[in-house]
């Protein structure tokens, strides 16, 4: 029988290449805003494995808790949790931040992890097995000028993930933080608000990470073992050596 496995923002980029790699193993709850994209996936997918989506905005608390609530008892099992929706909106100093910007980011990136881990881990605590992915970043360990709110948002991530692994521990569930550098996805788009050339001009000169590169780690790091937990992965593009320093060629 397969494992059920839940990706918050299947829509785009990193959870829609990782709900693609593990479809043939993993019954999918795959999750985002966009409903025409969530109804693409499951016709897509729908061939290769159990589709279930749920069409939520994970920065609601009201909303998160009630998808989850929705889900049918045949759906309600999940093995693992992929905490990946989130986004950097903005980049600009701190005395000219857009509090808006500031506000989508923590309550995106960190309440959204906040509000999922809240309504699935009960469910792994009570049958002792189980796996969450949380999808932090390189600046989640390393500032760089201008980002932030965006690095609190991806320190928060970090920092969260050492909790809950402490929490979780004596229930046998895993927590994995992984963390990665430039991965060429619509990350860029969202954060410059469509500017298609401000966007471009991240991964000038140099070879990103592609989504799939970060798909397979996460495949990789739930298919371990019942005893392994790999806890903290740091992945950057050879190109890139920190968040602040790129090998770009001219
Ligand atoms: P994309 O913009 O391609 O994908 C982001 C996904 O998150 C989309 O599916 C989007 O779906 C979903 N999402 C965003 N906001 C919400 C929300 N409020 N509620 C529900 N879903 C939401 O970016 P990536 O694939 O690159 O980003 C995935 C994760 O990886 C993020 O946490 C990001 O911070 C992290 N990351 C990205 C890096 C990069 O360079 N690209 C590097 C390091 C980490 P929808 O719009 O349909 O809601
Ligand atoms: C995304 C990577 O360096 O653009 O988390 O912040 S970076």
């Amino acid at each position: 029988m397969k494992n059920i496995a839940l990706i918050t923002g299947a829509t785009s980029g990193i959870g829609k290449a990782t709900a693609y790699l593990l479809a043939p193993k993993y019954k999918l709850i795959l999750t985002g805003r966009r409903k025409e994209r969530l109804d693409e996936l499951k016709k897509d997918l729908s061939a290769t494995t159990d589709v279930h989506t749920l069409c939520f905005d994970v920065s609601k608390r009201e909303e998160s808790m009630a998808a989850i609530e929705s889900l049918p008892s045949e759906w309600k099992e999940i093995d693992v949790l992929i905490n990946n929706a989130g986004n950097a909106h903005g980049l600009g100093p701190i005395h000219e931040g857009n509090l808006d910007d500031w506000e989508a980011m923590i309550d995106i990136n960190v309440k959204g992890v906040m509000y999922m881990s809240r309504a699935i881990t009960p469910g792994m605590v009570a049958r002792k097995r189980g796996h969450v992915v949380n999808i932090g970043s390189v600046a989640g360990i390393e500032a760089y000028a201008n980002g932030n709110l965006y690095n609190a948002s991806k320190f928060a991530v970090d920092g969260l993930s050492k909790a809950m692994r402490l929490d979780l521990n004596p229930y046998g569930i895993k927590v994995t933080d992984i963390k990665p550098g430039l991965v060429e996805t619509e990350f860029s788009m969202v954060r410059f608000k469509g500017d298609e050339e401000r966007a471009s001009k991240v991964y000038e000169g140099m070879t990103p990470l592609k989504a799939q590169d970060i798909a397979e780690i996460i495949e990789f790091v739930i298919n371990r073992p019942a005893h392994v937990k790999i806890a903290d992965v740091l992945v950057l593009a050879t190109d890139q050596a920190s968040a602040t320093v790129a090998n770009r060629k001219k």
